[in-house]
């Protein structure tokens, strides 16, 4: 319980650094809409629970998203959408999902080839080789599928999909 109390704390602190870098002087047009992006982005960190493992937290966000955008809430919390740097990663995140969802969903989570159709990054910049690709995946369906979701089809695997899709997601943010 004390650790929990701790992690809401640092990610309160967390969110308030984020907080003071978005308050620069903005147009009162742009405002109204600025003003609505913090207070969807507090709603999403005040339902937020936090889970940690291999030095590192991670959230699931019901809420859905582009990829991009997904990347850039992860980004203004401090973290990046979840990279998976291991098979027991993959599993604990995969139960995050069943435990936060009620259900296996597809989820967003950091991987992408948008740059080159084949060769995947990371969005955190980590260059972990494992992979949990469906069968027959990635396929890069009518050449448009350029992002990264975990929890896909039946056997909870990964596919490469359209980036554009609303999707829940994973942030994880390395322990401060
Ligand atoms: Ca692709
Ligand atoms: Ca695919």
């Amino acid at each position: 319980m004390m650790a929990m109390m701790k992690l809401a704390v640092l990610v309160l602190v967390c969110a308030a650094v984020a907080q003071t870098r978005a308050d620069a002087p903005e147009a009162a047009s742009s405002k109204s809409a600025e003003d609505k992006v913090v207070l969807e982005k507090k709603r999403l960190l005040y339902h937020a629970s936090w889970t940690s493992f291999g030095g590192r937290h991670f959230s699931y966000f019901p809420s859905t998203m582009t990829w991009a955008e997904a990347e850039s809430f992860c980004r203004s919390i401090g973290g990046n959408l979840a990279s998976v740097k291991n098979r027991f990663e993959n599993t604990e995140l995969l139960s995050l999902i069943k435990q936060k969802q009620g259900r296996y969903k597809p989820t967003w989570i950091g991987g992408s080839d948008a740059q080159t159709n084949g060769i995947w990054f990371w969005s955190d910049g980590s260059n972990d080789q494992y992979t949990n690709w469906c069968p027959n995946e990635p396929n890069n369906y009518f050449g448009n599928q350029k992002c990264l979701i975990m929890s896909a089809k039946k056997r909870r695997c990964w596919d490469d999909v359209r980036c554009g899709a609303r999707r829940p997601f994973i942030c994880a943010k390395r322990k401060c």
